[in-house]
């Protein structure tokens, strides 16, 4: 089964490789600094998890592979946008992602957030092309869905919690409040519009596809609160101990180690048990979820 999901994990990421950097302007065309420093913030990095998900979500309701590969880099052009600017000195300060340079120690802090800016632009760029899907209403609802994740009921007002939260002690429910904005809204807008590929997703499926993602997102969330206090800078690509080193209130400061491995078990079965109904055809649902869950970076 591992070596099934290796197989599929990486044909999706190869191929969400190709279509990123198709869709990212060269960089001999002017702007060309920013241009370069995008293709740095986008390519040869990161384990495309959500992109994963947009495609285990569009097998499960029948959508085009062509069309997932699109909506997929919409999202990953997103989530290299918030993690461009949540490296920069006024947020979290960071001066290593994905084990190189953090975009704004590569090039510069101008730079940096001009790169998130047109990331996040190009994103709706691509999801909102005419050639993506025939139906423009459908289409109409998935450029809404990304762009209600994104924002401030979504990823940027996750952050902003996040930011006031530094130094204070959150109860369980306010952390999981934060984390289902600022990370869970863009892994469900991922599963969202994998489906939404479809021309006309089975509603049931769509229903538990959502479930399966909110909780998926969350334990994505707990363990990487895990992560920070266990592995190292080298093997997780990002300065390790940066939660505690900044006062965050996180799963394991909250809850303690062994019982924030509990709640990540937790939220692993119910994920799986959301889309168990649909058998065989959930198995890369159900292998992205233990992937998630059993990362060691
Ligand atoms: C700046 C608007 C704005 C938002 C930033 C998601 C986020 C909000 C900040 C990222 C900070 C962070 C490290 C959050 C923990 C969870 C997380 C999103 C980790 C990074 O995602 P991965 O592990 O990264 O999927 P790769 O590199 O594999 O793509």
């Amino acid at each position: 089964m591992t070596n099934d999901f290796s197989l599929w994990a990486q044909t999706i990421q190869t191929r969400t490789e190709t279509v990123l950097s198709a869709l990212l302007p060269s960089q001999e065309i002017a702007p060309q600094r920013l241009h370069q420093a995008m293709r740095y913030a986008v390519l040869g990095g990161g384990k495309r998890v959500r992109a994963l998900l947009s495609h285990a979500a569009g097998e499960l309701c029948g959508a085009p592979v062509e069309r997932i590969d699109h909506a997929a880099a919409a999202v990953e052009l997103i989530h290299a946008y918030s993690l461009v600017h949540d490296d920069l000195p006024c947020m979290d300060d960071d001066d290593l992602r994905r084990g190189k340079p953090s975009c704004h120690k590569q090039f510069d802090e101008a730079t940096a957030l001009l790169v998130g800016d047109a990331l996040q632009t190009l994103a709706f760029e691509v999801l909102s092309a005419p050639a993506l899907h025939p139906l423009a209403a459908q289409q109409l609802g998935m450029v809404r869905t990304l762009a209600q994740a994104s924002g401030s009921r979504g990823m940027a007002g996750g952050q902003a919690i996040d930011l006031a939260s530094v130094g204070l002690s959150l109860t369980q429910q306010e952390l999981e409040f934060m984390h289902i904005h600022k990370t869970g809204a863009l892994i469900r807008a991922a599963a969202l519009l994998g489906a939404g590929c479809a021309d006309a997703p089975d509603a049931a499926r769509v229903r538990a596809l959502d479930h399966y993602a909110k909780c998926i997102g969350l334990a994505f969330q707990v363990v990487d609160d895990i992560l920070d206090t266990q592995a190292d800078t080298a093997t997780l690509g990002k300065t390790a101990g940066k939660d505690a080193e900044q006062n965050k209130p996180t799963y394991v400061t909250i809850l303690g180690l062994e019982r924030a491995k509990s709640l990540a078990d937790e939220l692993l079965e119910d994920a799986l048990q959301a889309v168990r109904p649909y058998g065989a055809e959930a198995t890369r649902l159900e292998q992205l979820a233990h992937f998630i869950t059993g990362r060691a970076y």
